[in-house]
């Protein structure tokens, strides 16, 4: 089956993290926004699922993905559907649930990283909530992205069967989601990071591992890759960084 991914074209943003397992699961998928399919319609294809009268199980927000007569929203529950479909999570339900559980505190940190540069609002400009997130940021360095990491890297420590992945023996969509969140903090808090980065070295040694997995480290040097910019979750924002 060929999926049809659905997300914004020009960031990475919370769609990596669906295009990061449909890359390693070697799915045939169309990212319809960025004009790879359905004759270049892009972004209205995009818009037209979204707003569309007719659709009944609308997405809230991208990403989406088109998966046969499945029109399926949510990260989270992309990845859920994935995983199941590519041996990108366990067999067991108990194994299944653990790394749904894990990807949804992923979900809840992207938020808490959006947040640093629209503390207030995503309709308002960073530039109009400067000083919020000044404010909300301090907290999040002190404070909130150290809890996440830690957690992480406890959830590696105590994995019985090593700290290879974070459940069981082998690749979950959950590691690739640590890579990203790895990557991407790395590109948005420099100086934060190498400081975090001290402390979680069982995520650190993930992130390289999924790196260099041969259908991840093909697509990160291919330009399918979106490079991180100020537009997406991800933000270098030099004065956040501390
Ligand atoms: N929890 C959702 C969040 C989706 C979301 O916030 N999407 C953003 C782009 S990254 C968006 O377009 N939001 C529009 C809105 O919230 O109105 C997920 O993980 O998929």
């Amino acid at each position: 089956m060929r999926y049809e991914f659905y997300y914004w074209p020009s960031i990475q943003g919370r769609g990596e993290f669906v295009r990061l397992a449909l890359e390693e699961a070697g799915a045939d998928y169309a990212d319809v926004a960025r004009g790879s399919d359905k004759d270049g319609q892009g972004v209205p294809a995009l818009m037209e699922l979204l707003n569309g009268k007719t659709v009944t199980t609308p997405p809230f927000a991208p990403p989406f993905l088109r998966a046969g007569k499945f029109l399926i929203g949510q990260s989270a529950n992309i990845l859920l559907y994935l995983g199941g479909r590519h041996k990108l999570a366990p067999a067991s339900e108990s194994g299944r649930l653990w790394v749904h559980q894990l990807q949804l505190t992923v979900v809840d940190f992207i938020k808490e990283v959006h947040n640093t540069h629209h503390p207030i609002a995503s309709s308002l400009y960073y530039e109009e909530q400067k000083e919020e997130a000044q404010r909300y940021t301090e907290k999040f360095r002190e404070l909130r992205a150290p809890k996440y990491l830690g957690y992480f890297e406890q959830v590696l420590e105590r994995n019985p069967a090593g700290d290879k992945f974070l459940v069981g023996r082998s690749l979950s969509y959950a590691d690739l989601s640590m890579f990203q969140l790895v990557a991407g903090l790395r590109y948005a808090f420099p100086n934060g990071m190498r400081k975090w980065e001290k402390k979680t070295p069982r995520l650190v040694a993930l992130h390289d591992r999924v790196a260099a997995r041969p259908r991840i480290a093909a697509y990160l040097q291919s330009p399918r890759r979106i490079p991180f910019n100020e537009s997406g979750v991800f933000r270098r924002y030099s004065e956040l960084d501390g």
